[in-house]
């Protein structure tokens, strides 16, 4: 029998589209994955995100999670946003897989309730993007959702070059950050 995830994971792939464009047109539903061998399926379908196309985007979020900050849990939350210095070299491919790893073998244990899913942005060769969805920060959640950047911080241990790793809320018109660790 086939080993089910512990949560059902759905893969979008976004183009980039034009300044006046609906942002939220144009995703690709690329699989939904509900066990272990579909997850290895998909992956090894999917292009590794430097070999996509400038300014586009993966999503790989919770089944009935749309990857919109104004869809339900996205609603009023932010997300961890690791940023990547370099495409040449593999750290954002490495990063990204990862995540992906670690989200569906379940590695953030108790934190999962408290993440929504991840994107990857490739933009130029200066800003690369990983950025880790959370729910809404409340009083009651906010050391879980410091904790899930904590452990975030642990992939600066191995030899990824990351340049920063950031809260900001969604719904942020400028480029201030919300909270450091
Ligand atoms: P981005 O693609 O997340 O990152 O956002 P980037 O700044 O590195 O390119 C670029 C722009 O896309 C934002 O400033 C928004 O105009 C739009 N955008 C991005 N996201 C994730 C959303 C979203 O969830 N909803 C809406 N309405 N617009 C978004």
């Amino acid at each position: 029998a086939e080993v089910p995830l512990s949560s059902n994971w759905t893969f979008w792939y976004k183009d980039k589209c034009a300044e006046d464009d609906d942002w939220r047109m144009n995703f690709q539903k690329l699989f939904e994955v509900s066990t272990v061998k579909q997850f290895i399926e998909a992956y090894n379908k999917t292009k590794l995100p430097s070999r996509l196309p400038l300014g586009a985007s993966y999503f790989f979020f919770k089944n009935g999670i749309q990857p919109m900050w104004e869809e339900g849990p996205n609603r009023g939350a932010g997300a961890w946003i690791i940023e990547v210095t370099n495409r040449i070299n593999n750290d954002l491919n490495l990063i990204w897989s990862d995540l992906l790893f670690t989200l569906i073998s379940d590695g953030f244990k108790e934190l999962s309730c408290y993440l929504c899913g991840i994107a990857c942005n490739v933009r130029n060769n200066q800003t690369q993007k990983v950025t880790i969805w959370t729910v809404k920060t409340t009083l009651k959640n906010y050391e879980q959702i410091k904790k899930i950047g904590r452990i975030l911080q642990t992939l600066k241990q191995n030899v990824y070059e990351i340049k920063s790793i950031k809260y900001k809320l969604h719904n942020r018109l400028s480029n201030n950050f919300d909270y450091v660790l």
